[in-house]
């Protein structure tokens, strides 16, 4: 209980608005699914009592990373999720987030949703979102994400961010550019924290080639097999020594309770954009604390609202690897919020203020506005 029963507010939606929001990237940013050169987002608000509530969905135009797409959840949002909760009071956000268990899947979706109704509740006790999810803490520790590019370019960029004091090095990998990029990157770096993201790129018939990957101790290996096959990831978790970390396969409580069972995940990346919302991803960080699996906070190239979500709910207590959460700077040259959220050596700080602690730059917000829904209730 991180919160007293006094400071519970029963919360009435009383409006919302739906955004589709463009933010161009600073540099293109590719995996091995592919390139990405925007952010392209749904971007929602919930009101009650003159409060606002914010946040984005985390979908790609395309179902490549998962099977969701821009424009599917900006549908369900606006068609069904939003009028089931739209002149609804509810006393906390698991029972909002309850009404959306009769849909399949879809998670991003509903985190849409039940993550900005944390944001609301959270300003109606006027407390900051870590208060009400059971973090503390005034900054948390992270890494970086590096696209795949030419092995030199790399070099250089593994330079700088250590320079700057970032954590631990995540580079992306695919078949191909995997082995010769360890070699080179190891050698220039044998103390960094380093680690490998191969977004689903790999099948067990590649076992050889990731058990090559045990020889540049890594901190893990992330998500190598298909983004639905915990099975797979358990069997290859016998046949290597590095530990895996699921990313895509954990989209509910139930993945993260099968693959810890089956040791398909000695580590796990919990996006709670991904994950239904703050609900479930607070559910799957208490699971892996109780079997002693660390969890770190992964990102999906958020604007300030996506990241100040992640970062408040990087400050519970089982978050301890380095998350993917940098400064915002190193995706977009202007925000869509006010504050600027930058690392320093490596700690990003956690806004300050009632819930997610930032506000939207409602100017600079219209120019990147693809779209507009308001509704009332
Ligand atoms: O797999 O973690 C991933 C970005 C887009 C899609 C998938 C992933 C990523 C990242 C970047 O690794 C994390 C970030 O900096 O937000
Ligand atoms: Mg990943």
């Amino acid at each position: 209980m991180t919160y007293s029963a006094a400071t519970r507010a029963p919360v009435r939606i009383d409006g919302a608005t739906l955004r589709l929001v463009r933010l161009p990237l600073v540099t293109p940013f590719t995996i091995a699914t592919g390139t990405m050169t925007e952010k392209v987002f749904p971007l929602l608000t919930l009101r009650a009592d003159g409060l606002e509530g914010h946040a984005e969905g985390v979908m790609d135009p395309l179902p490549d990373y998962l099977e969701e797409t821009v424009t599917g959840a900006m549908d369900l949002l606006a068609r069904v999720l939003l009028p089931q909760v739209l002149g609804r009071t509810f006393s906390n956000p698991e029972s909002l987030a309850r009404l959306f268990t009769p849909w399949r899947a879809n998670f991003m979706a509903r985190a849409t949703v039940e993550m900005a109704f944390w944001d609301l509740w959270a300003k109606a006790m006027d407390l900051p979102l870590q208060t009400v999810l059971g973090g503390e803490g005034e900054a948390i520790d992270v890494g970086v994400s590096l696209g795949i590019g030419p092995v030199p370019d790399t070099l250089a960029r593994v330079a700088s961010h250590l320079e700057q004091g970032y954590k631990r090095i995540k580079l992306k990998v695919k078949p191909g550019h995997d082995i010769g990029l360890l070699q080179a990157v190891r050698r220039d770096f044998p103390d960094a924290h380093l680690t490998v993201d191969a977004n689903c790129s790999y099948t067990l018939a590649d076992s050889a080639v990731i058990r090559r990957m045990d020889d540049y101790a890594l901190d893990y290996i992330e998500q190598p097999l298909a983004w639905d096959d915990i099975h797979d990831h358990a069997t290859l978790q016998q046949r290597i020594r590095t530990p895996l970390c699921l990313d895509e396969c954990i989209r509910t409580v139930d993945h993260a309770r099968k693959a810890l069972q089956s040791d398909a995940a000695r580590v796990i990346n919990i996006k709670v954009g991904r994950s239904g919302g703050h609900t479930a991803a607070r559910q799957i960080h208490d699971l892996c604390q109780a079997f002693q699996v660390p969890v770190w906070c992964g990102g999906m190239l958020e604007s300030g609202i996506g990241r100040a979500h992640n970062i408040h709910l990087s400050t519970l207590p089982n978050f301890t690897r380095p998350g993917d959460t940098s400064s915002a700077s190193r995706y977009f040259t202007r925000d869509i919020v006010e504050q600027k959220l930058e690392c320093v050596n490596g700690r990003m700080p956690v806004p300050q203020g009632p819930g997610i602690g930032v506000t939207l730059d409602l100017d600079y917000l219209k120019t990147a506005t693809l779209s507009q829904q308001d509704f009332t209730a």
